[in-house]
């Protein structure tokens, strides 16, 4: 169990400030839901001892991958969980994890909170956020995420990412768009490390389309069942050589326990931001490991404060599968934070210094920032 050995005296919370950050994305991001042009997130910082600790929720407008929305996590954050940490002092992040554990639900707005949190805490150690959760290395194996598109145009997109060394290619399938895209990657690409994610879009009675994928020497299908299924999934693994990864199933530790128990994957998408933070992580992570399953860092187009949190976050021993953490650029013309997280060689680098070891750019937010308030304890 990652503990944190690391003590200080406790932290009081005194300030915090949410925001509302519009980015444009460089490329529009077509998944099986939908498409997205812009990244709309929350961003909160909260400040103690004259440090302050970041973190960004990963919640959509609308409900389209989960059920959680901008709106109403900015509701949440602002009525409810700020006001239960500000003026409140925590021994450690577990402290805060605790507090806001008997809320349901709700696990991307609890976790910007923890998440800020986390960053605060190691700052005010003064260690790396991935020293502080048990984390080596100062670089991760990344691969890309291509959204749906024409097939001519995809397979462009995968061998420019293939030449820049991406460890891995995650091409987003739905029905009508699946066989003959795997089966064009495939032979174009035929030792390329190539992965497919579904996003929910499939249901059993498409099992015999689902196995023909067998054919394509994948290195997963991730999430092709129901957003919150798991029981479909085990059924479903039992009928299919290709592992199955979850994804939007896995929002708390319980959800990973009954999967690994009920065999209905064999590998897990971590996402921080969507599993309620850095602490059920950190459990998922040591949980996977203990079943023998590896894990990987998902994304959800983060900027580049959220994509800090994943970078420290995949540097623990059980991610051993490339993550989708890519370079900023590939997003974002002009990202928030003033360093460049940008990968070489398929590798991204762990930003350094204290924390998630990235500061925010001050003169462009405010041309980013839709809404901006403060609250006090
Ligand atoms: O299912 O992993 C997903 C992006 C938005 C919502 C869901 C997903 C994704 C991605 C992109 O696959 C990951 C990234 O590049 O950040
Ligand atoms: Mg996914």
């Amino acid at each position: 169990m990652p503990a944190t050995p690391q003590t200080r005296a406790p932290l009081r919370i005194e300030a915090a400030e949410l925001r509302l950050v519009r980015l444009p994305l460089v490329t529009p991001f077509t998944i099986a839901t939908g498409t997205m042009t812009e990244k709309v997130f929350p961003l909160l910082v909260l400040k103690a001892d004259g440090i302050e600790g970041y973190a960004e929720g990963v919640m959509d407008p609308l409900p389209d991958y989960l059920e959680e929305t901008v709106a109403g996590a900015m509701d949440l954050l602002r009525n409810v969980l700020l006001p239960q940490v500000l003026g409140q002092s925590f021994a450690n992040p577990q402290a805060l994890n605790h507090l806001l554990a008997p809320w349901r639900g709700n696990q991307m707005a609890r976790a910007t909170v923890e998440m800020a949190f986390w960053d605060l805490w190691a700052k005010s150690l003064n260690l790396p956020l991935q020293s502080v959760i048990g984390g080596t290395g100062d670089a991760i194996d990344v691969g890309v995420s291509l959204g749906i598109g024409p097939i001519d145009s995809t397979l462009e997109r995968v061998a420019a990412h293939l030449d820049q060394g991406y460890k891995r290619i995650k091409l987003k399938i739905k029905p009508g768009h699946d066989i003959a895209l795997v089966q064009a990657a495939r032979d174009a690409f035929p030792t390329a490390h190539l992965t497919v994610d579904a996003n929910s879009c499939y249901t059993l009675a498409d099992t015999a389309l689902l196995q023909r994928l067998d054919g394509f020497d994948l290195d997963y299908i991730e999430q092709p069942l129901a957003w919150d299924d798991i029981h479909d999934h085990a059924t479903l693994q039992a009928r299919m050589a290709t592992p199955l990864c979850l994804d939007e199933s896995i929002r708390t530790v319980e959800h990973c326990r009954k999967a690994l128990q009920t065999g209905a994957g064999r590998v897990i998408n971590i996402k921080v931001g969507r599993s309620g933070g850095i602490l059920n992580s950190l459990r998922i992570h040591d949980l996977c490991a203990a079943f023998a399953v590896p894990v990987w860092c998902g994304g959800m187009l983060e900027s580049g404060i959220g994509r800090a949190h994943n970078i420290h976050l995949s540097t623990l021993p059980n991610f051993t599968k490339p993550g989708d953490t890519s370079s900023a650029s590939r997003y974002f013309t002009r990202d928030i934070i003033e360093q460049k997280l940008e990968t070489s060689g398929g590798r991204m680098p762990v930003p350094q210094g204290a924390g998630i070891g990235v500061t925010l750019d001050h003169d462009f937010l405010p041309h980013a920032t839709l809404s901006h308030e403060s609250l006090r304890a």
